[in-house]
């Protein structure tokens, strides 16, 4: 074996994914697998996903050691550390990838990589596999797109790797190097359907703050209509999934190509149900009208705040009133809604929040997500807080989400602002609903005095 991939993510491990239990495989590495294979080169992929880390070690330590390649996000960096350790330990080369490390060059060097690939990984480890294996230290050095130390400790960054031009010419991911239908079976026996992923573009132009772009940058490139339908129409084929999931960033970006690609669906026939992420603005009636004619039940809308000056400092492009539209326009047509929303950006006040509430109770969408905003590093949002960020756990067993920003709200104030949201949505249905409960109506209305109450004391109250 040439290459073993790999990435840090263990499911049963994780007891919030345990209860969700909507898995989907490590798309990227499955890109490169495809890729090498192509190539020519040996390759494995250890799908720790419903694995144990010992098994993963076990194999380490069987050897014999080769390269190995782990993909890093900011939420499997204790486990990519752990993997570093051991992987070296039993005489591995290492090299890490993805959207974290690029951003962490020094302590995944620090923490046992042999090589940072920054962007786009199929090309860069084409040629910098066999130079791993060959063991030359100045071939290192011609392959663009990565980081690493000499022998003398110092620290080389290679040029920028091109991005790939044309990814309709790359092959689609190697699932079969995994157990999919492991992932499949997993969703039949918790949601009753059994869903696959698959993506159309790379890369998104948006410039919202906080958001990170370390692989794709900010480039767009779309792969052709009738390519994404030959991978959906294999993968229906295959698989027999009830649903699917377009992994994109943002699935209705480009509408010319949207409509190309509803019409290549049509003519073949093809109406596996799925659900994507897309933006209010690019959302219009026509696309709605499509999204619902090809099977979409659900859209998730980043619609994060429902202040507009908190939407203008995002940089998010969209307003909140656009975002009322594109869920009232859903809802019309029979797709279901998802909100994701951000509390704790800067400078939210009290009053953006009662904004967000008021926002979230007049769009009500059937199911929303919060979270309180975290600086990933490499990100404008990051650069704007860094000098207040503390982290609150050493690096290798923390995540860029794991700090606390200095001068920002307290946690317990952000956990007053989300149960008051929860609650004031629940009172506007309840009073909305076909059947008028007056008891459970003066329930809810003492529980929101309570969270507006604790919201309100507890507003001076600032991170140290
Ligand atoms: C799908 C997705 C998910 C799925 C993951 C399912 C799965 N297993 O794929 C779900 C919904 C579960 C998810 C969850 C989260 N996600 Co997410 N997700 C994405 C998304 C939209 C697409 C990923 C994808 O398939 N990309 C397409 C492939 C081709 O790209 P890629 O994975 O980056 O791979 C390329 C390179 O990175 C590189 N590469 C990848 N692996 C390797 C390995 C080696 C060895 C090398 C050399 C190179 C290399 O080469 C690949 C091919 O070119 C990305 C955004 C994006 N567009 O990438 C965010 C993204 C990865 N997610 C992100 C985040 C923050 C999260 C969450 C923390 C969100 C949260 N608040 O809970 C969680 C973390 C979950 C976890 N425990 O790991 C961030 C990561 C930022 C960071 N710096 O780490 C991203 C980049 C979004 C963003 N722009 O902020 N996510």
């Amino acid at each position: 074996m040439d290459i073993l991939l790999t990435h840090g993510y263990f499911l049963y491990e994780d007891p919030k994914e345990l209860q969700i239990m909507k898995p989907y495989p490590p798309l990227g590495i499955l890109y490169i697998c495809a890729h090498l294979r192509s190539k020519g080169l040996s390759v494995e992929v250890f799908d720790s996903t419903f694995s144990s880390r010992q098994q993963l070690f076990d194999l380490l330590h069987q050897g014999p050691p080769s390269v190995v390649g782990i993909y890093a996000n900011l939420m499997t960096r204790p486990n990519v550390v752990e993997i570093l350790r051991v992987a070296k330990h039993a005489g591995w080369k290492t090299v890490v990838g993805g959207p974290e490390p690029s951003a962490y060059i020094d302590e995944y060097l620090e923490a046992g990589a042999d090589v940072i690939v920054i962007g786009e990984g199929e090309v860069t480890l084409e040629e910098l596999v066999p130079v791993l294996l060959s063991h030359s230290a100045e071939a290192l050095r011609k392959v663009n797109g990565i980081a690493f130390r000499t022998s003398d400790g110092t620290l080389v960054r290679t040029p920028p790797r091109d991005q790939i031009r044309d990814i309709d010419a790359q092959p689609w991911p190697a699932r079969e190097a995994i157990d999919l239908t492991r992932y499949l079976a997993v969703w039949r026996e918790h949601h009753g359907m059994g869903s696959v992923s698959l993506i159309t573009a790379r890369g998104c132009p948006y410039h919202c703050r906080w958001c990170s772009h370390e692989v794709f940058g900010k480039t767009h490139r779309r792969r052709k209509p009738a390519s994404v339908a030959d991978e959906l129409e294999w993968l229906i084929d295959r698989y027999q999934p009830e649903m699917a999931w377009m992994a994109d960033d943002v699935f209705t970006i480009h509408h010319g190509w949207f409509f190309q690609y509803a019409a290549e669906l049509k003519r073949r026939g093809l109406t596996l149900p799925f659900e994507c992420i897309s933006r209010a603005d690019r959302l219009t009636p026509q696309v709605v009208d499509t999204l619902a004619e090809i099977g979409c039940f659900r859209v998730w809308i980043g619609s994060e705040s429902g202040s507009q000056r908190i939407l203008d400092a995002m940089e998010r492009g969209v307003s909140a009133e656009e975002v009322r539209l594109a869920v009232a326009m859903c809802k019309s047509r029979g797709i279901k809604t998802g909100m994701f929303l951000m509390w704790g950006y800067e400078g939210e006040e009290l009053g953006d929040i009662e904004a967000t509430i008021e926002h979230v109770k007049r769009t009500d969408p059937d199911i929303f997500f919060t979270t309180v905003a975290y600086p990933i590093k490499g990100t404008p949002y990051f650069a704007e807080v860094a000098d207040r960020v503390e982290n609150l756990k050493a690096w290798n067993v923390g995540s860029d989400r794991e700090v606390r920003i200095r001068k920002r709200h307290s946690r317990q104030f952000y956990s007053f602002a989300d149960k008051l949201l929860r609650s004031e949505v629940e009172l506007e249905r309840l009073r909305n609903g076909p059947d008028v409960d007056g008891s459970a109506i003066a329930e809810l209305q003492s529980k929101v005095s309570d969270f507006r109450a604790g919201l309100t004391a507890t507003a001076h109250e600032l991170e140290a």
